[in-house]
């Protein structure tokens, strides 16, 4: 085991020292040290789970490439990551409480943050394998811990990037959010599974929807990653299939492109669609809904892809005059018990070397904690001007501990929309579930090569694999999860929701339909008292032919 290991370490450095030398012609000084942060128990477990979440939003751009190779720092906290991190932690503290899951084993796990971007979570992925951080449990370490699998790496373009290291091992993946059509491919991503359809089946709604209200002139746009630019394309092909047609295909900057966003913002002027698909999660949307405001474009219908829906970024009253009547598709919802007490229990003073806890509550209650060397928000992004961004400085408020959680109105503590915070605490079950199945040996039906007894926790990764392929499972809201061979949920459904404005002027989702699948075979469904929004002068359905 441990000359495997070896192997593997040796392996990655020699394929790096090439690239390096090639470059500056030096002797093999290959150093980069990784520098990540997360969360990792694994001491008194069977196993380890490794975890990947956007903590932050982004790395802080370094400027000095003749200098060593350094690993970013990473700005821009991320409650809605950190809340999907937490709910990690608190399922696997749930399996492990239970006596029907793996009776004789518990779960440890190992979390990194990846900051939202491929680098980081490059760095993760060969973290996970190679083990560079002594501290970390690797694919098979010398303390005898069993690194099993891994959950995340949130977006598309993320997981397209570690699958292709993690893929290599045939070391098992279970996405939360990634939902991109190509992973779904098993030639090029042979261990990635996810717990949310594949955009496939989002595109296919979405022209379901267009079709029903009559919709033939609609136009497109996408973020600038594997997320938004394969959802358009699956989308425009649908489109194309249906005989109907799309006005323009436009993308969104993910860095600042002046150049780039007026030209999405034009299209969207001058084109005589009324009615536009925008492909995008909430953070490279933003810049977007500002140009829309800066502009007075009103009289449009966004049809929103899920990532951004229920997103309390985008929907925010004063956006309402160009964005209400948004219709579009979401995850299923839940309430996860216990979940609430367990984000609610967290406070800087319980570990001072706890640095993500003590950023979190510096961002949240905008003071700095005392004595504490976490950099409190200072914000180098590029703005749409083209200047750096100083939206925050330190505060010179130090923080007292005595700060109220009930008091903040955040994201993280938001429970009242869990839908991809119930894809992690799923992807961490089957994870578990597949280990419980190869612990007694509990064959898959289908006959499978690598689907043997294997030894608990001493075996392969693709053992586990064999197990995770077509496993099927009940969750604790009674739906039945049954991944196919692609590794894609077999069925479904999505909620439609429809942007309206409640009573006290916020805004509100309203849940106007449904759209199930099963296989092939989709169904869209809408609630017959169900009352629509539109964003039209009329108030009536918007025309776009
Ligand atoms: N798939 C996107 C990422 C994403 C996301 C979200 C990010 C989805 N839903 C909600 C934040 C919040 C759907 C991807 O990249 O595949």
């Amino acid at each position: 085991m441990v000359s495997r290991k070896r192997c593997l370490v040796l392996g990655l450095t020699a394929f790096l020292w090439v690239a390096h030398a090639q470059q500056e012609d030096q002797k093999c000084r290959l150093l980069r040290k990784f520098n990540l942060t997360g969360y990792v128990e694994a001491k008194n477990h069977s196993v380890v789970i490794g975890g990947l979440f956007p903590i932050h939003s982004r790395t802080i751009p370094t400027d000095d490439p003749d200098g060593e190779p350094v690993s970013a720092m990473c700005e821009g906290f991320n409650f809605r990551g950190f809340r999907w991190m937490k709910t990690m932690i608190h399922t696997i503290k749930e399996i492990n409480e239970r006596k029907d899951i793996l009776p004789n084993h518990t779960l440890g796990y190992q979390i990194f943050d990846t900051c939202y971007t491929i680098a980081k979570t490059m760095e993760t992925a060969l973290a996970f394998l190679t083990g560079q951080e002594e501290f970390q449990p690797n694919f098979r370490n010398s303390t005898g811990k069993y690194l099993v699998g891994i959950i995340g790496a949130g977006g598309s373009s993320l997981s397209v990037a570690a699958s292709r290291i993690l893929g290599l091992y045939y070391m098992p993946q279970v996405g939360y959010t990634s939902s991109c059509p190509i992973l779904s491919d098993k030639f090029q991503f042979p261990s990635y599974l996810r717990t949310i359809p594949s955009d496939k089946i989002q595109s296919e709604a979405m022209v379901t929807l267009i079709k029903h209200f009559g919709w033939v002139w609609v136009g497109a746009i996408a973020a600038d990653d594997d997320y938004g630019k394969y959802g358009v394309k699956s989308f425009r092909e649908k489109m194309e299939s249906s005989n109907l047609c799309v006005a323009f295909s436009e993308t969104i900057p993910k860095v600042y492109s002046n150049e780039k966003m007026q030209n999405a913002v034009t299209a969207v002027k001058k084109s005589t669609a009324r009615v536009i698909v925008l492909f995008t999660t909430d953070i490279d949307l933003s810049p977007f809904v500002l140009e829309v405001v800066h502009h007075n474009i009103t009289d449009r219908t966004w049809i929103a892809s899920e990532a951004w829906i229920t997103s309390a970024l985008i929907a925010k009253p004063e956006y309402f005059p160009y964005f209400g009547g948004t219709i579009g598709f979401a995850v299923p919802r839940t309430i996860i018990p216990g979940l609430k007490e367990f984000l609610y229990d967290i406070h800087p003073s319980k570990d001072p070397n706890d640095v993500l806890t003590i950023e979190f509550w510096q961002t949240a209650f905008n003071c700095t904690w005392p004595n504490s060397s976490v950099p409190y928000n200072v914000d180098h992004r590029v703005n749409m001007t083209g200047k750096e961004d100083r939206l925050y400085d330190m505060s010179d408020q130090l923080c007292t501990g005595e700060e109220k959680l009930e008091d903040l109105k955040n994201t993280y503590l938001d429970v009242s929309q869990l839908r991809i915070t119930n894809n992690v605490k799923q992807a961490v079950y089957a994870m578990a579930y597949g280990l419980d199945r190869l612990s007694r040996c509990d064959l898959p039906k289908r006959e499978n090569a690598d689907a043997k007894c294997s030894h608990m926790p001493d075996f392969e990764p693709r053992e586990l694999l064999a197990y995770l392929k077509e496993l099927t499972f009940t969750t604790h809201d009674g739906r039945n999860i049954h991944f196919d061979l692609n590794g894609d949920l077999e069925s479904g459904y999505y909620d439609i929701l429809n942007w309206q404005i409640d009573n006290a002027g916020e805004i509100a989702f309203v849940k106007v339909g449904e759209y199930k699948f099963q296989q092939s075979n989709f169904e869209l469904v809408l609630l017959k008292n169900a009352t629509l929004f539109w964003n039209t002068e009329s108030s009536g359905l918007p025309d776009s032919v």
